[in-house]
């Protein structure tokens, strides 16, 4: 390939990053668009055992989960982005009296704030490649987001199974815009977990049931936004301590998070209240109040009775013993 021509793709994906960078992206990969071979296999032990759950949306488009080509027809390469939602003002309270909402659930729903913003990326990309086919993803269709975030060098998938970057921590949320032109792929990042253990030790429910895998059915993440029904069996109620929606748990005592990056997208911003609030206030709001406070906010995903479900527990976790009681 001659010089001029092998220059272009690198001064693309140069300037892509820069795009990425202003546009609030904690950083920006490049990775080829190829079937995950090594992934697939994981993916496939992790739903014939089970760890699922009730998410059964994870069984389906298995073919296009692992190949992105299937997903978007010309795909040639991924192109991933880590958005960070943490915020100087998004603490769950650890008072046992208050309700923990897990930090990604502070502010506005990522799945509309970030897909804006990768649309604004893919037009800057347009503006600089000419005419560029794909599509943009945040955690909205069957791709497997971790992976190409460490297969573009962004971070490496820890112990916990979520991505750690060594410059940004874990508190981001990843998205990736597929596309049929050819970039420079960058190297795929490795992993320094090393000997650590302390997200395994720290689990409540020993969801982690061994490095890098997690069953769903025991995670208090799952049990408090994706579960439907009041079947939880005691054992998993009393592990959600205080949490009301999702767990921080594994991130919070992963050394990593020193380096995390706070925010620069206003929109993740607390809401009033998402970490002020006591349990019995919680357990008072109405259908209403409810609607109006999460809206536009993942925590709606769980609706109102799954809320009420989750506030329930842990306020029985405050008198224990009383679990199961009407
Ligand atoms: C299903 C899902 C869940 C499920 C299952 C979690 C899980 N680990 O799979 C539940 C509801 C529990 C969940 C919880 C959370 N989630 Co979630 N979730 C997803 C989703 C939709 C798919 C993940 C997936 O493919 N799982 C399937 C299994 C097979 O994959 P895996 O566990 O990641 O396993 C990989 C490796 O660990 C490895 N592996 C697996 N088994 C083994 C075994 C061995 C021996 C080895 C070596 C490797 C290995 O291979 C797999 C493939 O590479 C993604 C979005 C997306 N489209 O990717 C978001 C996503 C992973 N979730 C996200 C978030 C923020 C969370 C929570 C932090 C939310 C919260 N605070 O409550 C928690 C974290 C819980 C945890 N410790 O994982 C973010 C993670 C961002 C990040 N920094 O990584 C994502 C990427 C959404 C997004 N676009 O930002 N989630
Ligand atoms: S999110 Fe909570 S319950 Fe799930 S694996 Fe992490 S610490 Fe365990
Ligand atoms: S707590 Fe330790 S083992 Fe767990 S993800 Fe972080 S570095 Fe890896």
């Amino acid at each position: 390939m001659p010089d001029a021509a092998r220059e272009l793709p690198d001064r693309l994906k140069t300037a892509l990053k820069k795009h990425a960078e202003r546009l609030g992206f904690e950083a920006c990969g490049v990775a080829r668009a190829v079937k995950l071979d090594a992934e697939a296999a994981h993916l496939e032990e992790w739903l014939s055992s089970g760890r699922h759950a009730s998410m059964n949306w994870m069984t389906g488009h298995f073919e296009k989960r692992i190949d992105p080509r299937r997903l978007v027809p010309g795909a040639r390469t991924v192109i991933s982005v880590l958005h960070s939602y943490l915020h100087e003002d998004a603490v769950p309270p650890s008072d046992p009296t208050m309700g923990r909402i897990s930090r990604y659930a502070s502010g506005d729903d990522y799945h509309f704030v970030m897909k804006e913003r990768l649309f604004e990326l893919f037009e800057c990309l347009r503006e600089d490649a000419g005419a560029v086919e794909g599509r943009a993803f945040v955690d909205s269709a069957p791709v497997m987001d971790k992976v190409w975030a460490q297969r573009s060098g962004l971070g490496w998938i820890g112990k916990h199974t979520n991505l750690i970057s060594r410059d940004a921590g874990s508190w981001f949320f990843i998205g990736e815009l597929i596309v049929d032109i050819e970039l420079p792929p960058d190297d795929p990042a490795t992993d320094y977990c090393g000997s650590c253990t302390r997200c395994l030790d720290a689990c409540p429910t020993d969801a982690i049931f061994q490095p890098y895998s997690v069953d769903a059915t025991k995670c208090i993440s799952y049990t408090t936004i994706e579960h439907r029904g009041d079947d939880i069996p005691p054992d998993m109620r009393r592990g959600h301590g205080n949490w009301i929606f999702g767990c921080d748990i594994c991130q919070e005592v992963c050394p990593w998070n020193k380096f995390s990056r706070t925010t620069r997208e206003p929109r993740y911003a607390p809401r009033p209240g998402m970490h002020t609030t006591t349990l019995e206030e919680w357990d008072e709001m109405d259908l209403d109040a409810f609607r109006e406070q999460f809206r536009k906010n993942p925590v709606k995903r769980t609706k109102y009775e799954g809320f009420k479900r989750n506030v329930r527990y842990a306020m029985e976790n405050l008198r224990p013993g009383t679990e199961g009681t009407p």
